[in-house]
């Protein structure tokens, strides 16, 4: 039985999309990007996504009222950056609640910066400058059973990806394509302070049934942007959006940094151009925070979040969610 407000928007009075969502001390928060309304039109760079701060939503259960819970961080608050405050993450550690989010900075490159509260809804306190060696987009982090603290981020076309590989920034370089090899997402290690990455980033490899790297060309399974990661039962889910093809799609791995085996598709295509996802384990079943543009009709920078159940079955794979079929769920 679906609860009422599944496949729901969870909050109406602005748009929130990329939902990152953590149950804390029993609570489900979850960290989205706030949507700036306007309108001028989109662009393959993404300059429609001029996101300016960061708002908290909270749920005491998966019943209960989705609470926005005000401004947590404006981009006028953080030195480093220019604009274009785009998909968050959360962790809790040691205490502190570590906001984890990619913005510009004044030269017009993504990179990575990381705020800290000791409330789960902020306000949070900027670091001075983002994570040196960082870049692109949609940090996603996961702090491992032996505390060890994992970013895994990256995204394709606007979010910047390709024009770093050669470990230098260069707006014009050559996008894999064919048969090359397809690029990330990326991995590298938080320290314990969480100001710093203390290993070189490095792209992760999702490989095809056969073992091979999946290719550039391969669009309906190669990686494009919006990482997530989940363990369950000791294994680690990779979980991401292809963006052009617009699926939400998983791969399976014995250790955080891989490899990982492709394994299938988690859900088909939303209303507008893509979704951006998490998996989150609540009361001891699994859900995906997802978004669509349903609330403004289809308007691609104008989106929502909402929230359905995961059905996971005992070897770890996943049912593709159809996210309009009224008979499903
Ligand atoms: O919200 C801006 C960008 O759109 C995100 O960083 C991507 O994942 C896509 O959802």
């Amino acid at each position: 039985m679906r609860r009422n407000n599944e496949r729901k928007p969870l909050v109406t009075n602005i748009y929130t999309a990329d939902p990152s969502a953590h149950v804390f001390n029993g609570k489900i928060y979850i960290y989205p990007s706030h949507d700036f309304e306007h309108d001028c039109p989109d662009d393959d760079n993404g300059d429609q996504y001029i996101m300016q701060d960061y708002h908290v939503l909270s749920m005491d259960n998966l019943d209960s009222e989705c609470v926005d819970n005000g401004l947590a961080l404006h981009e006028n608050d953080v030195p480093w950056v220019k604009n274009q405050m785009w998909a968050p993450d959360c962790v809790c550690k040691n205490g502190k609640y570590y906001l984890v989010f990619p913005a510009k900075d004044h030269e017009g490159k993504f990179r990575i910066g990381v705020a800290e509260s000791d409330s789960p809804v902020g306000p949070f306190k900027p670091q001075e400058n983002y994570i040196q060696g960082s870049y692109s987009i949609d940090p996603a982090v996961l702090i491992d059973d032996d505390g060890r603290t994992f970013c895994y981020y990256g995204g394709l076309w606007g979010g910047q990806l390709e024009m770093w590989q050669s470990g230098e920034f260069n707006p014009d370089e050559h996008r894999p394509e064919g048969d090359e090899p397809a690029l990330g997402p990326m991995f590298a290690e938080f320290n314990d302070e969480m100001n710093a990455f203390i290993t070189e980033p490095k792209h992760l490899q999702i490989l095809d049934e056969n073992g091979e790297p999946l290719k550039a060309g391969d669009e309906d399974r190669r990686y494009f942007e919006g990482p997530w990661m989940h363990k369950h039962h000791g294994k680690y889910y990779l979980s991401y959006s292809t963006g052009t093809t617009h699926y939400l799609c998983y791969a399976e791995g014995d250790s955080p940094d891989g490899p990982f085996t492709y394994k299938g598709r988690i859900m088909e295509p939303v209303l507008g151009w893509t979704t951006h996802h998490s998996v989150v384990e609540i009361d001891g079943e699994w859900y995906l925070f997802y978004h669509d543009c349903e609330l403004s009709g289809g308007v691609t920078h104008e989106r929502c979040v909402k929230y359905t159940k995961l059905n996971i079955d005992a070897d770890g794979n996943i049912e593709t969610i159809r996210p309009y079929d009224e008979t499903q769920g």
